[in-house]
C-alpha cells in the first residue's frame, strides 16, 4: 500500500511536470488502483482544483481493440482540464497527447443509485465533446490497473453546445476531424452497445468509488473511436449527428517550445507521434490543468 501512495504522487509528478513514467513493476489489482485514483485526484484537488464531472473509458470495442484493455474503467474529470470550444489550447504541458470523440451528458439531479440514473431529468442536456488523453506512462502502453490508476488517461476535454437531451436519439453517426480531414468515424451505438447505459454504468463505478454523481456535473460515455496523435498546430473538431460539433485547435507556448529544445535530453520515447515537450516547466500553461488549479486553458484566441 506504501508503494500504490508513492504511484499517486509519481503520477501526479508526471503530468504535472509532463514527463512519462515507467510502468510500476509491483502488481496490484483493479480495488488498489481506484485508490492510487482517487489519492492522485485528492493531491489535484488540495491544489484548488475541483470536480467537473467523471468519465468512461473503453466503452467500445474500437477503444478496447486500440489499447488491448478490455474492461470499462471509470475516471474523474478535473475542473481545470476543460478547454473551451473553438479556443485555442496549448498542449505544450502534454506528454504524448491522443484526441477522441465523446457524447457528453450533462447531469442533471442528485444521482446516488443506478434505478435514479433512469429517473426523469438524470440527464439534463448532451453534447458533442472532444476529450485530450495523455497517458503518463511511457509510449502509452499499461495494464487496466495502471490505466486506471492513472485517472483513465484523462487530460483535457471540450464540450460543444448543449442540447435538449432526447434518448430515442441514441445510434448517432460520429466523424472526427484533424484539420478537416476525417481521420475517424463511428456510431454513437459502440458506446456500451447503446449509450444510454452510460449514466447507470457511471452511477455503479462512482459508487463503487464512494461517489455519487452531482447535478451540473459532465458524464462524458467513452470515446465511440479509436484516438488519434495531436500534434501542435492541429485543428481537430468532432462531429455527432443531431447533436451538432465541437473543435479546438493544439498551439504550443513559444516559451515551451524553446525551453523543450533547450532540454532534449529529457526527450521520451513516445510510440504516439506528439510534442514531447517535457522540458516545460511546471509553471507552463497548458490546457491540461496538470499545472495547477489556477491555470484557466483553452483561452480563446491566445495565438493568432
Ligand atoms: C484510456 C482512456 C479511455 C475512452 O474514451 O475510452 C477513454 C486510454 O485510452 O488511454 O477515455
Ligand atoms: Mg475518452
Amino acid at each position: 500500500m506504501t508503494d500504490l501512495h508513492k504511484l499517486a504522487a509519481v503520477l501526479d509528478e508526471a503530468a504535472r511536470t509532463g514527463r512519462a513514467v515507467p510502468r510500476p513493476e509491483q502488481d496490484y489489482g483493479v480495488a488498489d488502483a481506484y485508490r492510487v485514483q482517487e489519492e492522485l485526484i485528492r493531491l489535484r484537488l488540495e491544489r484548488g482544483d475541483r470536480l467537473a464531472g467523471v468519465k468512461l473509458g473503453f466503452t467500445s470495442e474500437g477503444k478496447r481493440r486500440q489499447m488491448g484493455v478490455h474492461d470499462v474503467i471509470f475516471g474523474r474529470v478535473p475542473e481545470s482540464s476543460a478547454i473551451l470550444d473553438g479556443s485555442y489550447a496549448d498542449i505544450s504541458g502534454f506528454i504524448h497527447p491522443r484526441v477522441e470523440p465523446e457524447v457528453v451528458y450533462l447531469i442533471g439531479r442528485r444521482i446516488a443509485s443506478p434505478g435514479d440514473a433512469l429517473a426523469p431529468g438524470a440527464v439534463a442536456a448532451v453534447a458533442a465533446g472532444i476529450e485530450v488523453i495523455d497517458s503518463r506512462y511511457e509510449d502509452f502502453r499499461f495494464s487496466l490497473p495502471d490505466v486506471i490508476a492513472d485517472n483513465t488517461s484523462a487530460a483535457g476535454y471540450v464540450v460543444g453546445p448543449w442540447q435538449p437531451y432526447d434518448p430515442s436519439r441514441w445510434n448517432l453517426g460520429v466523424v472526427l476531424e484533424i484539420d478537416g480531414r476525417v481521420v475517424q468515424t463511428g456510431s454513437t451505438g459502440a458506446i456500451l452497445g447503446d449509450p444510454r447505459r452510460a449514466l447507470a454504468e457511471a452511477v455503479r463505478l462512482a459508487l463503487q468509488a464512494g461517489m455519487v454523481l452531482e447535478p451540473g456535473w459532465v458524464l462524458l460515455a467513452g470515446a465511440a473511436t479509436p484516438a488519434e496523435p495531436l500534434v501542435p498546430g492541429a485543428r481537430v473538431r468532432a462531429e455527432i449527428q443531431h447533436l451538432g460539433s465541437v473543435s479546438f485547435t493544439a498551439s504550443v507556448s513559444e516559451s515551451a517550445s524553446a525551453s523543450a529544445s533547450a532540454s532534449a535530453s529529457a526527450s521520451e520515447s513516445a510510440s504516439a507521434p506528439g510534442p514531447t515537450t517535457p522540458g516545460a516547466s511546471a509553471e507552463t500553461p497548458g490546457v491540461s490543468g496538470v499545472q495547477g488549479a489556477s491555470e484557466r486553458p483553452g483561452t480563446s484566441g491566445e495565438e493568432s
